[in-house]
């Protein structure tokens, strides 16, 4: 964990958030400007700045925190079916339009219409 980082202090809890799910290795919360009616955030606990940083021996980590997000997005709204669904996003970098230096996986549905902002 990264002492002056806010996704590691969210993780923390040290600054509150609207957590919906946590284990040993991740974390995840209600965005704090959703795009939409489901907008959530997924984090690894430890300090990663994004997807620039993760080299093959990540996969095992970066695997379990991608088949997590149709759970949490099932469990939190997103419709299932063809029909439903939901979009991930890892915004990554500055052109990427990065904003928040911690690696994180943007889940992101719920009925439409919503804009396609990430
Ligand atoms: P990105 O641009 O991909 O780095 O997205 C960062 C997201 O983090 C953005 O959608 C807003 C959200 N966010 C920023 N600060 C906070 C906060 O303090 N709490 C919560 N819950 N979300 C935050």
């Amino acid at each position: 964990m990264s002492d002056n980082c806010l996704f590691c202090k969210i993780a923390r809890g040290e600054i509150p958030s609207k957590k919906v799910y946590e284990d040993e290795e991740f974390f995840a919360f209600h965005d704090i400007n959703p795009a939409a009616p489901v907008h959530l955030l997924l984090i690894p606990k430890h300090h990663v700045v994004s997807l620039h940083d993760v080299v093959p021996e990540d996969a095992g980590w970066l695997g379990r925190m991608l088949t997590l997000a149709p759970k949490l997005a099932a469990e939190n709204g997103c419709t299932p079916g063809p029909d439903g669904g939901f979009r991930v996003v890892a915004n990554t970098g500055t052109e990427g339009g990065q904003e928040i230096a911690h690696l994180h996986l943007h889940i992101i549905g719920g009925p439409r219409p919503w804009a396609k902002r990430a």
